[in-house]
């Protein structure tokens, strides 16, 4: 297997998934500082020019959540995806919750922020991504009252989505009303096979 990865982004989510299922795969880095995720190499698998990518044989699969939930069914006796159905719904709501209640609101602040043309960043919506995230934070910290895991009694790779995408919050200074949130993503990247946290990922691809 190959994983095009580029430091501090989403491959984060698709290496914490292949680190835990103790698979060997090859590292592919597409340095975005560079541009390189926008040539006719990397696009040739994602036409998209995003990361992060995996090649499986002659699968080739982006969208880190699609990645992750492929690497668990793949791997099934390792217990990262639940079995029970009622359990495996769960698990697909909470994924779906961290991309789109969660992720957007962080995405809509970076792009605002860093990422879109000067001219065309709107300091606005970087204030209303913050308001539209704050409750649904609430809902997940309520969810983890009295849980160690989001899904179930053991870890999934919706833990591991859900934890990167959680430390991308504490990087936007969002998660200092939500202390519960902070001990549970610290615990998920005690785990051994946990990835490095966004910050050290980032100072690593700016040396
Ligand atoms: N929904 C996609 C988003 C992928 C994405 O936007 N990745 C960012 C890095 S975190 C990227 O490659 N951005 C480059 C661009 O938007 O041009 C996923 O979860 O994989």
């Amino acid at each position: 297997m190959k994983l095009y990865e580029f430091g501090p982004t989403r491959s984060i989510r698709a290496r914490w998934a292949l680190q835990e299922l103790n698979i060997p795969f090859e590292a592919v880095t597409v340095n975005m500082m560079k541009g390189e995720h926008k040539q006719p190499a990397f696009l040739a698998i994602n036409p998209a020019g995003k990361l992060p990518a995996l090649v499986d044989g002659d699968l080739v699969l982006t969208e880190s959540m699609a990645i992750i939930i492929y690497l668990a069914e793949k791997y099934p006796e390792k217990g990262f995806i639940p079995a029970d159905l009622r359990e495996r719904a769960e698990f697909y709501k909470w994924i779906m919750f961290t991309a789109t209640e969660l992720e957007q609101p962080l995405w809509r602040i970076a792009r605002n922020t860093n990422l879109y043309p000067e001219e065309k960043r709107q300091p606005t919506d970087v204030e209303m991504a913050a308001e539209d995230f704050a409750p649904m934070a609430t809902v997940l910290d309520g969810h983890l009252h009295g849980r160690e895991y989001v899904v179930g009694d053991h870890a999934t790779v919706a833990d591991f989505a859900l934890a990167y995408t959680l430390d991308w919050a504490n990087e936007a200074t969002l998660l200092g009303d939500f202390p519960r949130l902070q001990t549970y993503m610290m615990r998920m990247y005690a785990r051994p096979a946990a990835p490095m946290r966004i910050a050290t990922a980032f100072a690593r691809a700016m040396r």
